[in-house]
């Protein structure tokens, strides 16, 4: 048996003993058989240390220090490096050649072949499957790369930076070199070699500098590239006027490929994209494709001065670089569409991923103590809570005050590697603030929960708030702090008014906006009238599970009239919350009939922007309604959810059918999210009439005729999403013509595979197990183990079945999967460490499909740390 893989540390960091000053590689492109040979430039930090390189997969060819060749007995190697105990104690060159199999690298981690094309991912530890070096972001230097191919195979080679030479070599190979003139760390290094076809603009920064914009894809594909290019244009001038950041090289290249373990990579000047959030056309990709390629797009673009420019020093930083720039798209995405419906969004995705995570068996702050696999750890607490720590932030501090920290952050920071508290420090101390509670932000994990009570004395006039703060235990941290939080509330007068408040405490700096940060807290409110209900936790300002008791009818009162589009809708979803647990708890309870009558208002009211009214009438999703349970019922929630949504359809059927044609217009498709909210509003729309379709063949010819007419794919593929969950003619008509109209495209089968794998229909499981044989999967694509598998394991119903044949089918594909490519493997594992939220026997089921897992030889780092902590908290 091997020796079970050990946790690091963050305590445990030390600055590197050796810098490496420059990197000279040289790549001779073989698909089996590629030689690298590395020169680096060694500057000793500290006397007498022996020089560790990190490296994996790779097969050592040669060492040589200043010239002379290492003998064996000068170094070690083994499965996880280089050592070499004798070095020289001041500056040295070391040159190592190593051969790696792209071909083979089904990991797609370090240089990998993608449908025949060369290209890399070494965030976060894949440089050392190319070559031996310090692989950790804080060892940062400038490279020259240069490339040599097969001409005829690899006619495009690209790297970072500039092209400072190109040219023929014999036998029909080429050669191209590359120099990046900005120090980085190894994981932002990329190479590219193959035959694409290229889309060519450019962009001139505000100081004038001409950039070319190229974006490389598979031939074929170019006109699928317009929307990304645009999308790319508009995130670099959003980043010079809003952030005051300007690109910094001549040319940005982005590459698109089919076969990538997550959305995009941000490699300096040479970002390389899953080319699903690149390709797009009317035709093949939804307004949520669109949206995703605008964000990721800009994601990527963004980095290049959060995670380029400045850096993280170790990975247990990593939300310094994604937390910030997630919040960077968001803001930009928000300039760009409707902000309140952006920040719904926004909300669905933290409550639906991340608050799971957090109350979870792999919770963890947005700065861990401790990994087995980083890999691990690029998570939604990560990316999407790290984002709405910076929101918070931004909120407490204003525009102004947090671009005054950004300002002082680059000016301290630019071309290094930074900490967490490095970033709040600029932020601080450039508005001369103290944040050293907000701090605990970065070390506690766990959703805080907010109790509110509030209460009113009609003889003074004065309005009571009492916050009470919770901060629940998590695996490894039984005790909490209490935390420092922007609350954003409103108190509305009879008339759906704001009352106005005054600020002027530090408990309430700006007008509705308090600084929570005792464990319990009273906010007192001087003579003001009678509020009819109160509006909490405004725009969302803290992630936190708020609890408050107020009567229906407050809560379809704030439905209709809060000034705050986001609490608005949030009204909404706690007010069906509530109805809907009740329902599960007494299936005969009738829903409230002030709910379906606030519902019937935001569907008449034609002030609302329809992207909004689309969110306000969709339901909390069953996985959310599970969260809110001790023990998941997983059938009693979604008959509750069904029946609900059933009533509104039987009250208001005429309303949304008219809503439907009103929002049907023929004409030419555009991406721009007006149009996309009219369509998300028709859609919400036909999928409530759907709920009658069982027993009325007109609404089923109504969603296969949109089906079958459709001029674009967001319109196909929602028809084609409710009628999987119908069986007949129609289901099956449908799936068989998407199928042979989109054979050839990979991209649409995985929304055909994904369709069917979340459908609630009982032959589920069978179908998808039968899926799995057909052309259109490969357990070696993750677009398409995404597709087919994680989607299933969300499918609650199904997923869930009793006699636990869902967990079973996934607990078998992901050993399947793991020798291939532990990482995703690794992250589609986490469904099962849900088990503690279910009944006994579901526990009992999926704790045995863990061990299962755990007992497999030789299991990768990854899988076994998601097998071990999902068993163990
Ligand atoms: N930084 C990359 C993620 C790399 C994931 C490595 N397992 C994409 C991004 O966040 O922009
Ligand atoms: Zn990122």
């Amino acid at each position: 048996m091997t020796a079970q893989p050990t946790a690091i540390h963050r305590k445990d960091y030390r600055a590197p003993d050796f810098r490496i000053e420059t990197v000279e590689l040289e790549f001779d492109l073989q698909p089996e058989a590629t030689r690298v040979k590395s020169k680096l430039a060694v500057a000793p930090q500290s006397a007498g240390a022996a020089l560790k390189l990190d490296g994996e997969d790779i097969e050592l060819l040669s060492v040589v220090i200043d010239g002379r060749k290492l003998l064996p007995a000068d170094y070690t190697a083994d499965e996880h490096g280089l050592t070499i105990a004798t070095v020289p104690s001041s500056a040295f060159t070391l040159e190592i050649e190593t051969r790696i199999n792209p071909k083979g690298n089904t990991h797609l981690s370090g240089l990998y072949q993608s449908s025949g094309v060369y290209c890399t991912q070494c965030e976060a530890q894949g440089f050392r499957r190319i070559t031996y070096f310090p692989d950790r972001p804080d060892v940062m230097s400038t490279y020259r790369v240069t490339i040599r191919g097969d001409k005829k195979a690899n006619p495009v080679l690209l790297s970072n930076g500039n092209l400072v030479e190109e040219g023929g070599l014999s036998d029909g190979r080429h050669y191209a070199v590359w120099h990046d003139p900005f120090p980085k760390p190894c994981y932002l290094f990329a190479l590219v070699a193959g035959d694409l076809a290229v889309n060519e603009d450019e962009f001139v920064t505000r100081s004038g500098r001409k950039v070319a914009l190229r974006i490389f894809v598979e031939h074929g594909k170019v006109e699928r590239t317009a929307y990304a290019m645009d999308a790319l244009k508009r995130s670099m001038r959003w980043d010079e006027t809003r952030f005051d950041l300007e690109y910094d090289l001549d040319l940005f290249n982005i590459v698109a490929v089919s076969d990538f373990n997550m959305g995009a990579m941000e490699n300096k000047s040479l970002n390389v994209f899953n080319d699903k959030y690149i390709l797009a056309d009317h035709e093949t990709a939804t307004d949520t494709d669109y949206a995703g390629i605008e964000a990721v797009v800009a994601h990527e673009y963004f980095h290049n001065w959060t995670g380029n420019r400045i850096t993280c020093r170790d990975w247990f930083q990593l939300s310094l670089k994604e937390g910030l720039t997630v919040f960077r798209d968001q803001e930009f995405t928000s300039d760009m569409r409707s902000r309140p419906v952006k920040r719904i969004q926004d909300v669905r995705l933290l409550r639906g991923r991340q608050f799971p995570e957090d109350a979870g068996p792999l919770a963890h702050p947005i700065r861990p103590d401790s990994y087995i696999a980083i890999d691990n750890f690029y998570t939604a607490t990560v990316y999407e809570k790290g984002s709405e720590v910076i929101r918070m932030i931004h909120t407490m501090l204003g525009e102004d005050g947090f671009q005054k920290g950004m300002k002082l952050y680059v000016e301290r920071h630019d071309g290094e590697a930074a900490t967490c508290d490095q970033f709040v420090a600029a932020m601080a101390d450039a508005n001369k603030v103290d944040l050293s509670q907000f701090q605990r932000w970065y070390s506690q994990a766990g959703t805080p929960e907010v109790v509110v009570e509030g209460s009113y004395d009609p003889g003074s006039g004065d309005y009571e708030l009492t916050v009470t703060q919770v901060v629940p235990p998590t695996p490894g941290q039984p005790d909490k702090q209490p935390v420092q939080m922007p609350f954003g509330i409103g108190l509305l007068d009879a008339q759906g008014r704001d009352i106005a408040l005054k600020a002027d405490t530090a408990a309430m700096p700006r007008p509705g906006m308090l600084n929570v940060t005792a464990p319990t807290q009273t906010f007192k409110f001087k003579g003001v009238p009678k509020p009819k209900a109160i509006s909490l936790n405004r725009g969302f300002s803290a992630p936190v599970v708020v609890k408050a008791k107020q009567p229906g009818e407050a809560q379809a009162f704030l439905m209709a009239h809060d000034s705050d589009a986001f609490a608005r809708w949030e009204a909404g979803q706690q007010y069906a919350t509530e109805l809907l647990l009740a329902r599960v708890a007494n299936p005969a309870k009738p829903f409230d009939p002030a709910f379906i009558e606030a519902i019937g208002l935001t569907l008449r009211d034609d002030k609302l922007e329809q992207a909004f009214v689309a969110e306000a009438i969709t339901l909390p999703s069953e996985d959310y309604i599970a969260d809110r349970m001790a023990v998941v019922d997983v059938d009693g929630i979604h008959a509750a959810r069904r029946a609900l949504r059933l009533e509104i359809v039987r009250t208001y059927r005429k309303q949304l059918e008219d809503i439907y044609s009103r929002n049907t217009t023929p004409g030419t498709y555009s991406p721009d999210s007006t149009s996309a909210g009219r369509r998300a509003l028709k859609n919400a729309a036909l999928s409530y009439l759907s709920e009658q379709a069982d027993e009325d063949a007109g609404l089923r010819r109504l969603i296969h005729d949109q089906y079958s007419k459709a001029d674009n794919m967001t319109d196909r593929a929602a028809a084609l999403r409710l009628l999987v969950d119908i069986a007949g003619p129609e289901r099956e008509a449908a799936l068989a013509d998407f199928y042979q109209r989109f054979a050839d495209d990979a991209l649409v089968l995985d929304k055909w595979l994904m369709l069917q794998a979340i459908s609630t229909l009982p032959e589920t499981l069978e179908n998808v197990r039968s899926l799995l044989t057909h052309p259109a999967f490969s357990m070696q694509k993750p677009n398409k183990v995404r597709s087919l598998i994680g989607a299933f394991t969300a499918n609650a119903l199904r997923y869930h079945a009793a006699d636990g044949s869902g967990y079973a089918f996934h607990a078998d594909r992901m050993l399947e999967l793991e020798p291939i490519n532990p990482q995703v493997a690794a992250r589609l594992l986490a469904p099962l460490g849900r088990w503690r939220r279910f009944d006994a026997a579901r526990q009992e089921k999926m704790k045995a499909e863990l061990r299962r897992v755990l007992a497999k030889p030789n299991l990768s780092r990854d899988v076994y740390e998601i097998a071990s902590k999902s068993l163990e908290n």
